[in-house]
C-alpha cells in the first residue's frame, strides 16, 4: 500500500508561484529533515558528459532531494563503494560496472527499472533517457511524500510520444493561448532558448520524447540554412533531456524559393529532381541535428499543398519523405486530417467519411517508417466524437492518435476542462476488428496489428506565458497527456491527483476540491456547449471559442448539424444516411446503425431525428438540450465557489489567477447556456417544459432602460444577447447612460452585469444606485477593480465583434438595494468598443441567472 508521509507544504501561501515550475516544483515538505536517514546520501550518475540524460538525472536527483527534503547529496560519476547511494545509468553501463542484476528486468527502449528496496537505489534505463524517466518517477514519489519501497520496471506503451507545436516562424502560435513562440520570432529561431530547455525538462518528466517545433500549416522558409542551423541549436538544448526535434514540412517547398536552397519548377513527389531536393535538404538537417526525430506532414488539407496536385497518392507523398529519412533513422508522421469541401444539400456527403476514402485504399502502400497520425475523432477535436474508424481500417499501416492538449474547441484555457476522461473514452474504445478486442490504445501502441511503430501526438502549443499553456489548471492536460502516452491504462483521476499533489500540494482538501472541479469539468462543458453528440456548437468560421451554432451549417466545411424547424442531427447510417456508421467493424457498425443501441451522447452524431424524439433517458431531444445546458452552466457556477475554499491552502498567485478564470467561466457558461437554448428554442418553436428558456424574471434588459447617449443594437448572432438586443453608445467617443428605477422588493442582491468585451477597445463602466457607485470596471479582461492582483489576460482568440465570444459577465455581490432606487450604468467607449451592455440581473442571494 502506498504510504504518503503526513507532511504538508511549508507556508504554501507565502511562496510566489508563477506556474513556470509546473509539476517539477520540488516543494519543500515540512519535517523533511526527519526522513534524511531513509534517503540516500550519494548519487552516482554513470555518465560524465553534461549533454547526457544520465548526467542530467544526477543533477535532478541532487536538486530534488535538496529542495524537497533539505538533504544535500554529492553527485559522483563512478561508484565508490559507499552504501546509501542512488545509482542512475543505463542497464548496460550498470552491468559493466557492477555485474548483472540478479533478476534482470525486461526493458524496451525508453523503459526503466526502479528499485528502492535495497541499500542502494537503482534507477536503470534501457537507454539514457530511460534512466532519466526512472529518475523523474522516483522524484515524483519523493515530492508526493511517498517513501514506499518499490522495485518495478516500466516500459512505454508506444515508441512515439511526441508533442506537436503549431508555432509559426513569425512567432505567433496557431490555436495557442499563452503568448508567443518560445523558439521562433521574425522568421528565424531565437537565440535565447532557455525556455526551450525548461520545456524539454518538463516533457522528459512525463516521458515525451520528441517535439515537432513548427506548425503543421508549415512554412518552407524553415528550411533555409540559417533555420536549419537554428534547429541544431534547439536540438542541442533539448538533447540532455532525451527530447528530440521533429519538424513540419511544407509539401511544395521545392518550388517555394527557399533562400539558400535550389528552386525547382515542380514538387511532384515522383519527380527525380524533387526526390533529390528532399534527400539533400534532409541530409543538411541531419548534419545539424544528427538525431532528428522525423517529419510531420499535413498535405492536401485546408489549403496545404500535397501530392494530389500531381495525381499522386497520399502514400506516394508520404513515402517521398520516408525514403529521405530512412537512412537517418527518422520517421514520417503523415496526418490523416485530409478532407474536401462539401455541399450540405447532398444528404450523403460527409466529411467524417473523408479519412476512410483517402486512406483505407492505401493501406499497405506506406513505407515502414511512415505513421498515419489520426485525430481521435473523425471530425476535429470536438467535445465528443466517436473514435475515428480509421484506427480499424488500416491494419497494415502504423498508426498514432492525435490528441489536442490546447483547448481549441474546448474553452481555450478560459474554461477549465480536464481532458483525460475524454481521451480515455477514445483510447479505451473497443473497435472489435474481426470481432476481437481492438482497443484504440492497442492499435496505436502497435500491439493489435503487430507494428513496432506507433503512438501519440499531442498538440500542445506552449507559449511564453509562465503558465506554459495559458492557465495553471490546464496544465493537468499536458501532464495527463504524457502519462497516458506512457501508459494509457492509467486512470484519469489517479493521474490528476498525482498532478495536483506535485503542482499544488497534498493537502487532502486541496486534492479533493481540485479533483471534483476537474472531474466534473468535461461533462459540464459538454452539457453547456453541445450535448447528444452535437459537437462543440461554437463559431467554426471565426474564433472557435464562444457559442454560434448556425455557423456549423450551410458551409463547405462539413461540420454539419442539419438543424431545421423540426429535425436535427446527421444521419450517418448505412440504410438512409451517409454510410459513415458502416466504416466501423460489424459489431460497432450495428450498434451505431440502430438508433435503439446508439448511446444518447452520440445520438445526433449518427441520427437525424425530430426534436421530440425520445432518448433512452425518456426525455425528448429538445428538452434534454435545455436541461443539460442549464445543468452544465449550474455546475460551472459551483467551480468558482469551490475554488474559493482553497484560499490560503495554495499560494495566492495561482489562487487568484485561477479564481479569475473560474469567475469568468461561470459567466461565460451562462452565455453558452442561453445562446444554445435560445437558438434551438427559436428554431424548433418548442418551449422549455421547465419555463426557464427565454424567461428571466431577474433581468433588466439594457434596451428597456432609459437611454441617454446609448442606443439599441441588434446582436449577430441573435442568440448571443438576451432578448437578441444589446445597447451601444451613440458614438465611439461619447459616454452613454442607461438607467432605470428598481421595482423589485428591497433587500440584498447580487448585481450581475452582462456586457461585451471586444478586442480593440477598453470601455469603462460605472454602476451606481442613487448615484452611489457599487462597482466599476474596464472591459479589458482584467479582474474586478478593487482586487489587489494585477491585470490578467484570458488569452482566448479575440473577437472584434459584439457576439458570443465577447459576451461576458461581472457580478457585484451582496449589494443592498431598495425599491425605488435609481440603477444607473455609465459606459465610456474606447477604441472600437462602444461600451456594449446586454442586461443587468438583480439576483436574490443564491440564485444565478
Ligand atoms: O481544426 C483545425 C484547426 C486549425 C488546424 C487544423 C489542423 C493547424 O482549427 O487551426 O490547423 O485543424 O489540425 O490541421
Amino acid at each position: 500500500m502506498i504510504r504518503f508521509l503526513a507532511l504538508s507544504l511549508c507556508a504554501s501561501s507565502a511562496a510566489a508561484e508563477s506556474g513556470l515550475a509546473a509539476w517539477l516544483r520540488y516543494a519543500p515538505l515540512q519535517g523533511g529533515e526527519s526522513y534524511h536517514s531513509s534517503l540516500p546520501s550519494h548519487i552516482v550518475a554513470l555518465n560524465t558528459s553534461s549533454a547526457s540524460p544520465v548526467y542530467v538525472a544526477g543533477q535532478e536527483l541532487q536538486q530534488g532531494i535538496q529542495s524537497i527534503y533539505g538533504k544535500q547529496c554529492n553527485v559522483h560519476h563512478s561508484y565508490d563503494g559507499a552504501s546509501s547511494s542512488i545509482i542512475v545509468g543505463t542497464l548496460d553501463e550498470y552491468t559493466k560496472a557492477y555485474g548483472s542484476l540478479s533478476n534482470p528486468p525486461n526493458l524496451i527502449e525508453d523503459g526503466y527499472w526502479l528499485n528502492t528496496e535495497g541499500n542502494t537505489i537503482q534507477i536503470l534505463g534501457k537507454n539514457e533517457r530511460g534512466a532519466l524517466y526512472g529518475t523523474f518517477a522516483y522524484l515524483s514519489m519523493l515530492a508526493q511524500g511517498n517513501l514506499t519501497k518499490v522495485a518495478y520496471s516500466s516500459n512505454p506503451n508506444a515508441p512515439v510520444r511526441w508533442t506537436n507545436e503549431w508555432d509559426n516562424l513569425d512567432g505567433s502560435i496557431e490555436r495557442g493561448f499563452a503568448g508567443n513562440s518560445n523558439w521562433f520570432a521574425n522568421g528565424v529561431i531565437v537565440s535565447n532558448l532557455t525556455r526551450t530547455a525548461e520545456y524539454a525538462r518538463l516533457l522528459a518528466s512525463i516521458g515525451i520524447n520528441a517535439v515537432v517545433v513548427n506548425n503543421v500549416n508549415a512554412n518552407a522558409s524553415l528550411l533555409t540554412p540559417q533555420n536549419i542551423e537554428g534547429l541544431g541549436r534547439i536540438a542541442d538544448v533539448m538533447r540532455p533531456y532525451g527530447v528530440q526535434v521533429g519538424i513540419s514540412l511544407y509539401f511544395s517547398s521545392p518550388t517555394s524559393g527557399v533562400k539558400g536552397q535550389a528552386n525547382l519548377t515542380t514538387f511532384d513527389p515522383l519527380d527525380e529532381s524533387v526526390v533529390a531536393w528532399w534527400t539533400n535538404v534532409t541530409g543538411q538537417i541531419y548534419q545539424q541535428v544528427p538525431d532528428m526525430a522525423g517529419y510531420l506532414v499535413k498535405a492536401n488539407s485546408e489549403g496545404q499543398p500535397g501530392p494530389l496536385t500531381y495525381n499522386r497518392t497520399l502514400a506516394q507523398g508520404a513515402n517521398l519523405f520516408a525514403k529521405a529519412l530512412q537512412p537517418h533513422g527518422g520517421i514520417v508522421m503523415f496526418r490523416a486530417f485530409v478532407y474536401n469541401n462539401l455541399n450540405e444539400t447532398d444528404w450523403y456527403a460527409d466529411r467524417a467519411n473523408a479519412q476512410i476514402q483517402f486512406f483505407k485504399p492505401l493501406d499497405g502502400e506506406f513505407d515502414s517508417n511512415v505513421i498515419i497520425q489520426i485525430k481521435y475523432g473523425p471530425i476535429d477535436f470536438q467535445v465528443r466524437e466517436p473514435a475515428s474508424p480509421l484506427f480499424a481500417n488500416i491494419p497494415k499501416s502504423n498508426a498514432a492518435i492525435e490528441l489536442q492538449v490546447t483547448q481549441e474547441y474546448l474553452g481555450q484555457q478560459c474554461h477549465l476542462v480536464y481532458l483525460a476522461p475524454l481521451w480515455k473514452t477514445i483510447l479505451d474504445f473497443d473497435l472489435r476488428v474481426d470481432n476481437e478486442s481492438s482497443l484504440v490504445r492497442d492499435v496505436v501502441s502497435g500491439q493489435r496489428f503487430n507494428h513496432s511503430l506507433g503512438g501519440y501526438a499531442g498538440v500542445v502549443n506552449v507559449g511564453t506565458n509562465d503558465t506554459w499553456i495559458g492557465s495553471h489548471m490546464a496544465m493537468s492536460n499536458l501532464y495527463a497527456y504524457g502519462r497516458l502516452a506512457w501508459d494509457p491504462t492509467l486512470d484519469s483521476q489517479y493521474v490528476l491527483q498525482e498532478w495536483i499533489r506535485l503542482t499544488f500540494n497534498a493537502d487532502q482538501s486541496v486534492v479533493n476540491t481540485m479533483t471534483q472541479i476537474s472531474m466534473e469539468s468535461w461533462p459540464a462543458y459538454e452539457n453547456y456547449s453541445g450535448n447528444l453528440g452535437e459537437q462543440t456548437l461554437t463559431d467554426i468560421l471565426y474564433t472557435h471559442f464562444g457559442p454560434n451554432p448556425q455557423t456549423q451549417d450551410n458551409t463547405v466545411w462539413g461540420q454539419w448539424t442539419r438543424a431545421d424547424h423540426t429535425t436535427i442531427g446527421m444521419d450517418r447510417t448505412v440504410s438512409n444516411g451517409t454510410g459513415f456508421a458502416g466504416n466501423y467493424p460489424p459489431e460497432i457498425a450495428a450498434m451505431y446503425e440502430n438508433i435503439a443501441t446508439t448511446p444518447d451522447n452520440l445520438l445526433l452524431w449518427f441520427h437525424h431525428v425530430n426534436y421530440t424524439h425520445l432518448l433512452h433517458s425518456g426525455e425528448t431531444v429538445i428538452q434534454d438540450f435545455y436541461d443539460q445546458h442549464y445543468a452544465g452552466a449550474a455546475t460551472a457556477q459551483t467551480f468558482a465557489t469551490m475554488w474559493e475554499s482553497l484560499k490560503g491552502k495554495i499560494d495566492d498567485e495561482r489562487y487568484y489567477d485561477q479564481l479569475f478564470r473560474q469567475v469568468y467561466q461561470a459567466g461565460h457558461s451562462l452565455v453558452w447556456r442561453d445562446a444554445i437554448s435560445n437558438f434551438y428554442n427559436n428554431i424548433s418553436g418548442i418551449p422549455d417544459a421547465a419555463h426557464r428558456v427565454g424567461n428571466h424574471p431577474y433581468r433588466i434588459e439594457a434596451e428597456s432602460m432609459q437611454l441617454d447617449g446609448y442606443k439599441p443594437y441588434t446582436v449577430i448572432p441573435f442568440e448571443a444577447a438576451s432578448n437578441y438586443t444589446a445597447i451601444v453608445t451613440s458614438s465611439n467617443t461619447t459616454t452613454g447612460t442607461a438607467q432605470t428605477m428598481i421595482t423589485c422588493p428591497s433587500g440584498t442582491y447580487d448585481v450581475a452585469v452582462n456586457y461585451f468585451d471586444q478586442f480593440g477597445g477598453h470601455s469603462h463602466f460605472v454602476v451606481s444606485l442613487n448615484n452611489v457607485t457599487i462597482g466599476e470596471w474596464t472591459a479589458n479582461l482584467k479582474p474586478w477593480i478593487g482586487s489587489s492582483e494585477g491585470p490578467r489576460v484570458l488569452g482566448h482568440t479575440p473577437s472584434i465583434y459584439i457576439d458570443g465570444h465577447s459576451a461576458t459577465r461581472i457580478t457585484f455581490s451582496n449589494v443592498t438595494v431598495a425599491k425605488g432606487d435609481m440603477l444607473k450604468i455609465v459606459g465610456t467607449p474606447n477604441g472600437i468598443e462602444p461600451a456594449p451592455l446586454d442586461y443587468v440581473s438583480l439576483l436574490p442571494l443564491g440564485i444565478v441567472d
